[in-house]
């Protein structure tokens, strides 16, 4: 088989991808480790930047997102139980951001993949192997049902994640990396349960962090830290309910609806970076690229920007015969994900409880909140950074 560009991966950043350069004529195909549906179950991101929400609609997915997705001008900040708004739309001269969980995303993306009689390979397996992007005639072979399949092509766009295939092909000594690894998790919890307030809740306690936010009127996303070695197996949804309650201010608790479990699970925290995003003609974008602490919500929200960066200057490669874009996509990508990984790095710092620190530790997060709501300096750089610098 021969294509322009093969993508290795079907997750937001694999699928944004193959739909742009599709709508420019440019032919992909995307190799899928595992099921559609697998892909779909797995419970991650909520929120959308202004980008992401402009990727969407430059995709031509944008529908359902608009019809269902929730407009938020604004979060809480909990701390010493009481709650402070931060007015992302009047601090930000506009801006909000759209809740709209990146399960529907990758669903809106999957359709019109299909819609469109695009090749997508799903259960690929660990079969992928990535040959030749050291120069201009890059390989990739696959097995599937038993058999052995080769893609010739112009250009290689690992889109597969951390723990995927496409870093792993370069060789050591032609990529850097950067890590930090965080003492806790998130236990995370979605309910078929109206959400505790219309914003989301970020909740700074002596207890630890959390965080009330949704899926839409009537599906919640909740979350608690956890310590890093926890099982989520040694948590009931009662435990859940319960540790969370003891996180909330008054009115929230009072508030709060509960209900049975759809998906429970501990995410690891990390704030990690690779450098530089190419080599060749293998390309790195989303989180097999970098990945950050959600705190932020970034995590989705950057693999939009590397993708918006990387079809343009793809589609400028076929088009204008110019190399330009596709020459400064490191350079350029890098810059808005260290600036996200700064935020996402600074917001988990502040609203985390970190273990052996003390009690002063508290005490230094506790004024540093109190000084950011109170300052419309401060509270304008959370703002401005929550909704997504721009590109
Ligand atoms: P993805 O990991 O989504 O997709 C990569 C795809 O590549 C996967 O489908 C994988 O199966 C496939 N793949 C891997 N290896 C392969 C191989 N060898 N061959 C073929 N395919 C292969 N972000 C937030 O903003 N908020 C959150 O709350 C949040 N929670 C998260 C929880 C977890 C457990 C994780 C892991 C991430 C979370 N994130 C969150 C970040 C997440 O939303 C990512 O930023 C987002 O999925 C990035 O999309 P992709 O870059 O497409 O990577
Ligand atoms: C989510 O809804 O999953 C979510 C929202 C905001 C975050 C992280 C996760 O910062």
């Amino acid at each position: 088989m021969r294509t322009q560009v093969a993508i290795i991966g079907a997750g937001p950043a694999g699928l944004l991808l193959g739909q742009l350069l599709h709508k420019a004529g440019i032919s992909n195909v995307i190799l899928e480790r595992q099921s559609g549906d697998y892909v779909l179950g797995r419970i991650r991101a909520g929120v959308l930047e202004q980008v992401a929400v402009d990727l969407m609609d430059e995709c031509g997915v944008g529908q359902r997102m608009h019809h269902e997705g929730l407009v938020h001008e604004g979060i809480e900040l909990l701390f010493k139980g009481e709650r402070h708004r931060i007015d992302l739309r009047s601090l930000t001269g506009g801006d909000a951001v759209m809740v709209y969980g990146q399960t529907e995303v990758t669903r809106d993306l999957m359709a019109a993949r299909a819609a469109a009689g695009l090749p997508t390979v799903y259960e690929t397996g660990d079969s992928v192997s990535l040959h030749g992007f050291d120069g201009n005639a890059p390989v990739v072979r696959y097995r599937k049902d038993g058999q052995e399949h080769e893609i010739q092509c112009d250009f290689i766009a690992g889109c597969d994640g951390y723990h995927g295939v496409s870093r792993a092909s370069v060789p050591k000594g032609a990529i850097r990396e950067y890590e930090k690894v965080y003492p806790f998790g998130w236990l995370g919890l979605l309910a078929d349960v109206p959400p505790v307030f219309h914003e989301l809740i970020y909740a700074n306690t002596e207890r630890g962090f959390a965080l009330c936010s949704m899926r839409s009127a009537t599906r919640s996303r909740y979350y608690v830290q956890v310590p890093l070695e926890e099982k989520v197996e040694n948590w009931s949804d009662e435990a859940f309910w319960n540790e969370l309650r003891l996180r909330l201010d008054p009115e929230a608790r009072e508030r709060l609806v509960t209900g049975p479990s759809l998906e429970k699970s501990i995410a690891p925290l990390r704030s990690f970076v690779a450098e530089p995003l190419r080599f060749g003609t293998l390309f790195l974008a989303g989180d097999a690229a970098h990945i950050v602490p959600p705190t932020g919500a970034k995590g989705l929200n950057l693999a939009a920007s590397d993708v918006k960066y990387l079809a343009s200057g793809l589609i400028e490669h076929y088009r204008e015969r110019s190399d330009a874009g596709i020459d400064h996509y490191s350079e350029r990508a890098l810059r808005r994900v260290w600036k996200a990984e700064r935020f996402s790095w600074w917001f988990t710092s502040l609203m985390h409880k970190f273990p052996n620190e003390g009690p002063i530790a508290q005490k230094l997060q506790e004024a540093e909140l109190d000084y950011l709501v109170n300052s419309k300096a401060a509270s304008t750089a959370l703002a401005e950074n929550y909704v997504g610098l721009p590109l």
